[in-house]
């Protein structure tokens, strides 16, 4: 039998590797000593839980019960600023569901702790090279902010790496997760049962002017990294007028000035442009307009236009089997409290489609809350969101 008090205890623990000192929050990237303390607590967990522990080259770490088995798990790495339930709520249900599993000599469950799902480094990166969508050799170079690349910070974790995981070994995935936006909190739902996830774009563009006097350089004359920058933010929302979907997305999240002084005029700019849709078509026509947006405004500002490698996702629909035996074990334990929805956010999920059926469920997060210490969860809704899953597991292994 599944046992509440020990999941959100061992969701109270699994908070403590890392902690931020603020709210509930963590700070808790792949790879950091918090994240390799915490998957090495993980580790013993899944062990003691009677599972085969197995960490692949890339620092994911399985906890494999016999095969055939339906494999849940999320994520136990973070934002540089990430909230407690963010990834490890999906872990700390999937290993409560697999030891209760063990104990009652119930039907297989294995779990997972994918690396890297918040990109430090990539996008999603473990589950996207476990998947073969991103070869081992090409993550290797990808850098984080400080420009440590993947290849050197995991080996941090080369000691307790070793192959990767059969996915054949598997029926299915379920993860569950926090929603991570506004919906099922404002309208007062507890369950999400999520129909498809978004696809992603996301690139680094730069632009090069002229560093220069803040004080004697006359504005007509200046090549202002900056003004470029703004101009393209402007001129892109217009351009996607007509273009985008109310649920389409786009961020400048990540912006390096240089050399970020107020008595000089900045004369470059590196960026982080990100966006996502459920449709492909659209990602692509956003493409299109984002690039040809940069060239109009370098051309205008006389500066030079760099645009970094572009990595993406491509939407991803979720099984319908797996998605009934979660409507059905919603409706049994949430009746009237539950609604099919999309996700905006990105997950692990997307990856594992490409190895096997998925589905994902959804719990509300407070104010819609995420990627911020201040993300919470009410406890109550914490666990129906464990009965849910743990009633459509057994509805999939029965
Ligand atoms: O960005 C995302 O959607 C995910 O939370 N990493
Ligand atoms: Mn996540
Ligand atoms: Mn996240």
């Amino acid at each position: 039998m599944i046992n509440p008090d020990r999941f959100l205890s061992d969701l109270h623990t699994l908070r403590s590797f890392g902690a931020s000192g603020v709210g509930k929050g963590v700070i808790r990237p792949a790879f950091s000593d918090a994240d390799i303390a915490a998957r090495e607590w993980l580790m013993q967990q899944m062990a003691e839980a009677g599972l085969t522990v197995q960490v692949d080259p890339v620092g994911s770490v399985w906890g494999l019960a016999q095969a055939p088995s339906l494999l849940l798990g999320s994520h136990t790495d973070s934002q540089p600023e990430g909230g407690w339930l963010d990834g490890a709520l999906g872990v700390i249900a999937a290993l409560e569901i697999a030891r209760s599993a063990q104990q009652d000599r119930g039907a297989p469950v294995s779990v997972v702790s994918f690396q890297d799902e918040e990109g430090r480094f990539g996008v999603t990166t473990g589950s996207t090279v476990w998947s073969g969508t991103v070869s081992l050799d090409t993550a290797d170079h990808f850098l984080d902010r400080e420009g440590v690349s993947f290849s050197q910070a995991r080996q941090n974790m080369a000691h307790l790496a070793g192959d990767w995981v059969d996915p054949r070994q598997f029926t299915g995935f379920i993860e569950m997760h926090i929603e991570q936006g506004p919906w099922l909190d404002a309208a007062g739902d507890t369950i999400g049962v999520v129909t498809d996830i978004v696809g992603i774009r996301d690139m680094r563009v730069t632009l090069t002017g002229e560093q220069n006097h803040a004080g004697t350089t006359p504005m007509h004359m200046r090549k202002d990294a900056f003004q470029a920058l703004s101009a393209f933010n402007t001129r892109l929302s217009l351009a996607f007028e007509g273009v985008v979907a109310p649920a389409t997305v786009w961020t400048i999240g990540q912006v390096n000035l240089h050399p970020n002084a107020s008595s000089i005029v900045p004369g470059k700019v590196t960026f982080s442009m990100q966006w996502r849709d459920s449709s492909t078509g659209r990602l692509a026509e956003m493409d299109k307009i984002i690039r040809q947006v940069a060239m109009d405004v370098a051309r205008e500002h006389g500066m030079v236009l760099n645009f970094g490698d572009m990595l993406g996702l491509e939407p991803v629909a979720m099984d319908t089997r797996l998605r009934h035996a979660l409507t059905e074990a919603a409706e049994t334990n949430a009746p009237g409290q539950w609604r099919e929805m999309p996700s905006g956010a990105l997950h692990d999920a997307t990856n594992v489609a490409q190895q096997m059926p998925v589905a994902m469920l959804f719990v509300p997060s407070i104010g819609g809350i995420s990627h911020a210490f201040e993300e919470d969860t009410d406890e109550a809704d914490l666990v129906v969101g464990l009965q849910v899953l743990a009633d459509a597991v057994a509805r999939l292994t029965n």
